[in-house]
């Protein structure tokens, strides 16, 4: 079984939000303390903090190619994805996907801070991981390796599947 795997099986956890809503309803003063999950210190992120979901690589035609996936920030402290690397390309970026003047167009997003329970969602036309220079076709079947870099927690490895768009 593959780190992907192990993350995309673990139980999603909930948002707080609708219950601490319906809790407002009730009695504002008791859920002010009641939305806060975790009313320790805020403390470095582990790598099991981080859920990966969905992830996919699209079949390449060329050096570059697209990765898909949901990263989310299950800690209790904001972090900053500072850096991709794969073993599979020359390089990985994050970019976003803008229209400008009728053209749609690629931009690096740079570093991304996320968070607590904050989530990067990437899909096609949209943002994504684009990998440059890739040391081989991307062809279904295959998996990308993925080293997820960032500044407080330990980093994230992933493997991705290649496939066509579900
Ligand atoms: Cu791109």
């Amino acid at each position: 079984m593959s780190l992907f795997d192990l993350f995309a099986k673990r139980r999603h956890r909930q948002p707080v939000t609708g219950f601490c809503l319906a809790l407002i309803g009730a009695s504002l003063l008791a859920s002010l303390s009641a939305c806060n999950r975790t009313p320790t210190a805020p403390t470095t992120p582990s790598a099991q903090e981080w859920e990966i979901e969905g992830g996919w690589a699209r079949p390449s035609q060329g050096t570059m190619g697209a990765v898909y996936f949901t990263l989310t920030n299950h800690s209790n402290s904001e972090d900053r994805l500072i850096e991709i690397q794969s073993p599979n390309a020359e390089a990985a970026e994050i970019h976003q996907t803008i229209e400008e003047n009728g053209i749609m167009r690629m931009r690096p997003m740079g570093e991304i801070t996320l968070a607590p329970e904050e989530r990067l969602q990437m899909a096609p036309r949209g943002t994504h991981l684009m990998l440059i220079g890739l040391k081989g076709p991307l062809q279904p079947g295959k998996t990308v390796q993925l080293t997820l870099i960032f500044e407080q927690s330990p980093p994230v490895e992933i493997t991705i599947p290649v496939k066509n768009a579900p």
